[in-house]
């Protein structure tokens, strides 16, 4: 196996890259680097200290020596290595969306669901924390409305995911964000938003998605509400 992942599976950044990884059979070893407690020389492999990292042996073994910092970097790595299935369109315009939508849910969802509701009533209470819904709740009723009703206009032209007739990038990057909220035990309101609420449920049945999410569970365990 050439490729090593460094970072916590729990990471929606690192469930990103592996879901990237299982749509396109690429098979990789996890190695759980916090962000929190890294190893010694951690910033020369990621500058901004961050998770994940990925190493291809291949290229180099030691040091930054063949690594690259950053999920978005590491998926455009896989599509060179690993072509198919594609996850970037091949028309242009939809390829770039496609990388409109990974930094939509990098940047913005990261921010709404990893610090109101994942930190706050997931991984705060794994380590031994107390939950705080009064900052999940409020986040889902205020923060969150404008987020959904803009990916719900998203699939105005009632394609089965963002780009198309297939998975890009894009819908990977959602899903693996959106999943926080799912292992929170917050939804999508059908009735609000239907295409995102059945798209959400296609994306979460891939066998990628479903694997990951098992992974998710038995770690978790009572503190997963999916
Ligand atoms: N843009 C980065 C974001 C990665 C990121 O924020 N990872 C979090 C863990 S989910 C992290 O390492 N946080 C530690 C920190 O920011 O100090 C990517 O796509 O890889």
């Amino acid at each position: 196996m050439d490729l090593i992942l460094y970072g916590s599976p729990l990471s929606p950044f690192v469930r990103k890259v592996r879901a990237c990884m299982l749509e396109k059979g690429l098979d990789c070893e996890l190695d759980p680097v916090s962000p929190f407690d890294p190893p010694d020389g951690w910033r020369k492999l990621s500058p901004l200290g961050r998770i994940p990292v990925l190493r291809d042996l291949a290229v180099g073994k030691e040091g930054p020596d063949g690594t690259l910092a950053d999920s978005s970097a590491i998926c455009v790595y896989l599509e060179r290595l690993q072509p198919e299935p594609r996850l970037y369109p091949a028309d242009p315009f939809a390829h770039a969306r496609s990388v409109w939508y990974e930094e939509y849910a990098d940047t913005e969802l990261a921010v709404r669901i990893g610090f109101g509701i994942w930190r706050t009533v997931v991984v705060g209470p794994l380590n031994g924390q107390e939950p705080d819904w009064d900052t999940a709740e409020a986040t889902v009723r205020e923060k969150l409305p404008r987020s959904f009703a803009y990916l719900e206009e998203q699939f105005a032209a009632d394609t089965p995911y963002l780009t198309g007739t297939e998975p890009g990038i894009g819908d990977i990057a959602v899903t693996a964000q959106l999943i926080g909220l799912r292992h929170a035990g917050f939804g999508i309101d059908a009735a609000a938003y239907p295409r995102l609420a059945v798209w959400l449920e296609r994306m979460l049945s891939r066998p990628s998605f479903t694997s990951l999410i098992a992974e998710d569970r038995e770690r978790l365990g009572s503190h997963s509400r999916l």
